[in-house]
């Protein structure tokens, strides 16, 4: 296993480069954008093993009222493809938690899912409104949240993706969370009282530790890597508060 920090996408779906770009974007819109800085041996992750073949793609970044965006693109076995990506507030800011995942398997999307979750009790800013106008309507094969996912706003989206038009139109419903998320985190101005700073903070563990119950996160990881390895990843990497 061999780790390359320099390397550019070497990843080629058309899918999840279009969603990337896109993503990529409404991050360049957000103020102070900065990189942070990790361990250089967790921004390109390749395995050349035959059948075992691996490349895991990390960018992390951080910007006014965002402690970390990170953005993760994958592709295990040549087979099953992952765009994953989670904006998480500066508890500071009313911001939600914005999170996608894409799953594809060969040319299969399985799971496409996008929100903007709650990250205090009383977000200030009501964004609920906003995502319920955007346009689902024209999705075949939605699917169930499941338990752990009570994290999640009543407005989360969560399909498998059928039709060129349903990738399409799943791009489409992104790139509108997206700008949401964009315009609350203009309006946001930054909190000093402790208590809410705190509730925002327990907001956001607990949201960590809730996609930690999610096993098909592990269970993919598990067959490339040692369970040290994956548990590091998931509650450093992926879901750290
Ligand atoms: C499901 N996530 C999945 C699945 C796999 C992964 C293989 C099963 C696909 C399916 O049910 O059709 C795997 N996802 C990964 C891996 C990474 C990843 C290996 O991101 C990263 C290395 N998951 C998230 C985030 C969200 C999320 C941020 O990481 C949402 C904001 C959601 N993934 C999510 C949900 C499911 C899923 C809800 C379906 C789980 C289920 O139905 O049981």
């Amino acid at each position: 296993m061999l780790s390359e920090s320099l390397t550019k996408t070497k990843l080629t779906d058309p899918l999840i480069l279009d969603l990337l770009q896109n993503i990529r974007e409404h991050r360049s819109m957000l103020d102070n954008l900065q990189t942070l800085k990790v361990d250089p041996n967790l921004n390109n992750i390749v395995s050349n093993e035959i059948g075992r073949e691996l490349i895991i793609e990390n960018e992390f970044h951080k910007a006014k009222g965002f402690r970390k965006l990170h953005i993760e693109v994958a592709e295990f076995s040549k087979n099953l493809k992952i765009l994953h990506c989670v904006f998480f507030p500066d508890p500071k800011f009313d911001i939600p938690i914005f999170g996608m995942d894409l799953v594809k398997i060969n040319d299969v999307v399985s799971a496409a899912i996008v929100d903007l979750s709650p990250a205090s009790k009383n977000q200030g800013l009501k964004y609920e409104e906003l995502l319920n106008e955007v346009d689902k309507s024209s999705f075949t094969s939605l699917r169930e949240i499941p338990n752990w996912g009570e994290i999640f706003s009543k407005n989360v989206f969560f399909a498998s993706l059928k039709s060129k038009s349903e990738k399409n139109d799943f791009c489409r419903v992104v790139d509108q969370y997206l700008s949401i998320l964009i315009k609350l985190s203009k309006k946001a101005t930054p909190e000093f009282k402790e208590e809410i700073i705190k509730e925002r903070v327990d907001y956001q563990k607990n949201y960590c530790v809730q996609q930690m119950k999610n096993e098909k996160t592990s269970m993919v990881l598990l067959k490339y890597f040692d369970e040290k390895w994956v548990n590091n990843y998931i509650k450093k990497v992926l879901f750290d508060f």
